[in-house]
C-alpha cells in the first residue's frame, strides 16, 4: 500500500509536519489504497512563500523558454501513459479507455499552452489599436502572481491541466491542491517538474482535504488568484475566503445540462449522444446532460433504443478493458446519488423499464443506470446536480417549449442539440443559456476554446484565450507623440 507523507514544497519533496491522515480508495474493490498525508496551514505557507520567491525569475522568463517546460510536462505525461491510466481507473474507477482519453487531454492541454506560450513574446508590448490623440499606447501582459488551484476528483490531471497549463503560460507560480478522494494520479505533475527541472517554487503540491488544506490555502494572503473547480456549494465558500483582500477568482462548478432531440433527428446518432452524456464517467461530469428533452413524435423510439444501450452496458472493475461503466468515486457520492433514487420515489416518477446492464458485479460503488420519462420541472431530480448515471427525460411539442424547458435551471454549462436540420440546430442553439453549445457531437472541449459557464456554473472561463487571460493583467503604458 502506497503512502504519501510528502508534500511537493520549492522543488522538492519535504516531510510533513501534519499528523492528519485520509485514507485513499479503490471503489471497485472498495479497499484502501493509499494513505494521505493532510498539508497543514505550515505547508501551505511554506508552498505560498516558495511560489512567491520564484515568481519574479519564472515571470522574467520568455514565453519561448516557458513553453519548453510546458511541452516537457507534456512528454512527461505522455511517457507513463499507461501507468497513469491504470491509478486514475483504480483510484477514480472510470474505465480504462476513458482514463485514456483523460491523460490524452492533459498532454493535448499542455501541448496547447506551450505553443501559446512561444506566442505571447511577440504580443508583448503591441500597440493599442485605440486611438488616443497625441498619445502612444502599447500593452503588456502581465502575470496575475501566485496562484491557488483546487481540483476535484472527476477528471485527474485533466481539470488540473486546465489550470496549471495556462498559469504557467502567463507566467505565474502555483500553488496545487488536487482532490484527496483521488490524489494517486495527481502526484505525477510534481515528479515530473522535479524530472525536468522546473524551477523549484514555481509549482508546488499541497495534499489532503478541503477542510483542512484547501482552507489554508484560499485564506492565505499570499495568494493573489484563486481558482476552483468543483460543487457549487464549495465553490461560494472559495470566493468569499477571495473577497478577503480583494482577490481574483475563477470558479468552475456544477451543470444541470440539456440535451434536445428533434423529431427529425437521427435516431441512432440521438440514443448514442444521449447515453454518452449519461453513462460517461458513470455521469460524474459537470457537463453531463442530464436533462433530456426529445419531441413527443420521438420520445418512444428513444426511450426504447436507450433502454437498449443500457442493457448492453458491461458493468465492472474499471482496469479490464471490456467494461464500459465504472462503479462512483466513493461510497458517499453512491450515497448521494441513492438519495436522489429514493426521492424518484418519494415523487413517483416514471421509471422506464428494462434498464439493467448485462452484468452487475457483486462489489464496488456501482449505481445502475436509470432514465425517468415525464419529470416534472419542479423535480428535484430535474433541478439539481445529481452527478450519478441518472437521465431526467421530457418530450416537447415545439422548438420554443423546448428551449424555454432547457433555459429554465440554475445552471448554465452546457447544452447540446441533436437535429436533422444543421439551421434548425443552430437556431436553437442561439437561444440556449449555456457556455457551450453542441450540436450533432457532445462532450468535448478543446484546449484551444474556452470552457465555462454562467448562473451557478461559474464564473469565468478556462482555456483558449480566455483561459489564459484568467491569469493575466493587462497593463498599458501611454507615452506623448512625439
Ligand atoms: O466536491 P467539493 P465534492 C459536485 C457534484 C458532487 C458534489 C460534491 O455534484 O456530488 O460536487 O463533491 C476541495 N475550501 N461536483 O465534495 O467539495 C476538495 O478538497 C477549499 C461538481 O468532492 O467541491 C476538492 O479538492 N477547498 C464538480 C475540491 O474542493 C475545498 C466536480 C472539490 O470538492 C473546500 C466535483 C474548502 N472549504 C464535484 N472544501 C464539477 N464542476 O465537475 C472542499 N474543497
Amino acid at each position: 500500500m502506497q503512502e504519501i507523507r510528502q508534500q511537493f514544497i520549492d522543488g522538492a519533496w519535504r516531510p510533513s509536519n501534519a499528523t492528519h491522515g485520509l485514507d485513499v480508495i479503490d471503489p471497485y474493490r472498495e479497499t484502501k489504497i493509499a494513505t494521505l498525508t493532510v498539508g497543514s496551514p505550515q505547508d501551505v505557507d511554506a508552498a505560498v512563500q516558495a511560489a512567491r520567491r520564484a515568481l519574479p525569475a519564472w515571470q522574467r522568463l520568455s514565453g519561448e523558454a516557458r513553453g519548453r517546460y510546458l511541452d516537457a510536462l507534456a512528454d512527461g505525461l505522455f511517457a507513463r501513459r499507461d501507468a497513469l491510466c491504470r491509478s486514475i481507473s483504480r483510484n477514480g474507477g472510470k474505465p480504462l479507455a476513458e482514463s485514456q482519453l483523460d491523460v490524452d487531454d492533459a498532454v493535448a492541454c499542455y501541448r496547447h499552452y506551450a505553443t501559446v506560450a512561444r506566442q505571447l513574446d511577440a504580443r508583448q508590448g503591441e500597440s493599442s489599436n485605440a486611438t488616443v490623440t497625441g498619445v502612444h499606447v502599447r500593452r503588456y501582459w502581465d502575470p496575475i502572481g501566485v496562484v491557488g488551484l483546487i481540483t476535484p476528483w472527476n477528471f485527474p490531471l485533466v481539470t488540473a491541466a486546465w489550470k496549471i497549463a495556462p498559469a504557467l503560460t502567463a507566467g505565474c507560480s502555483i500553488v496545487f491542491k488536487p482532490s484527496e478522494v483521488v490524489p494517486l494520479p495527481e502526484q505525477a505533475i510534481a515528479e515530473i517538474a522535479q524530472e525536468i527541472g522546473l524551477p523549484p517554487g514555481v509549482f508546488n503540491l499541497i495534499n489532503g482535504d478541503g477542510a483542512h488544506a484547501g482552507t489554508a490555502l484560499t485564506q492565505h494572503p499570499g495568494i493573489d488568484k484563486l481558482s476552483f473547480t468543483g460543487s457549487t456549494a464549495t465553490g461560494e465558500s472559495v470566493m468569499r475566503a477571495a473577497a478577503t483582500g480583494v482577490r481574483n477568482v475563477s470558479l468552475e462548478l456544477g451543470g444541470k445540462s440539456a440535451i434536445i432531440v428533434t423529431e427529425d433527428a437521427d435516431l441512432a446518432q440521438a440514443a448514442g449522444l444521449v447515453l454518452n452524456g449519461i453513462v460517461a464517467n458513470a455521469g460524474q461530469m459537470c457537463s453531463a446532460t442530464s436533462r433530456l428533452l426529445v419531441h413527443q413524435a420521438l420520445a418512444e423510439p428513444l426511450y426504447a433504443a436507450l433502454s437498449r444501450h443500457i442493457e448492453a452496458l458491461v458493468m465492472g472493475d474499471p482496469q479490464d478493458d471490456s467494461t464500459t461503466l465504472g462503479p462512483l468515486v466513493s461510497a458517499r457520492q453512491r450515497e448521494t446519488v441513492g438519495r436522489y433514487l429514493a426521492q424518484a420515489e418519494h415523487e413517483g416518477l416514471r421509471a422506464v423499464s428494462g434498464t439493467r446492464p448485462r452484468q452487475a458485479p457483486g462489489q464496488g460503488y456501482f449505481v445502475t443506470p436509470r432514465l425517468f420519462r415525464d419529470v416534472p420541472v419542479d423535480s428535484r431530480l430535474w433541478r439539481e446536480e445529481i452527478f450519478g448515471p441518472v437521465l431526467c427525460a421530457r418530450s416537447f411539442a415545439s422548438d420554443e417549449e423546448a428551449i424555454a424547458v432547457a433555459n429554465d435551471s440554475d445552471f448554465a454549462l452546457a447544452a447540446s442539440v441533436v437535429s436533422g436540420s444543421r439551421d434548425r440546430a443552430a437556431a436553437i442553439a442561439q437561444q440556449l443559456v449555456a457556455g457551450t453549445v453542441w450540436t450533432n457531437m457532445d462532450q468535448v472541449a478543446p484546449p484551444s476554446l474556452a470552457w465555462g459557464g454562467g448562473r451557478k456554473s461559474g464564473i469565468g472561463r478556462e482555456l483558449g484565450q480566455e483561459g489564459l487571460a484568467a491569469y493575466q493583467e493587462l497593463k498599458q503604458v501611454m507615452t506623448p507623440m512625439p
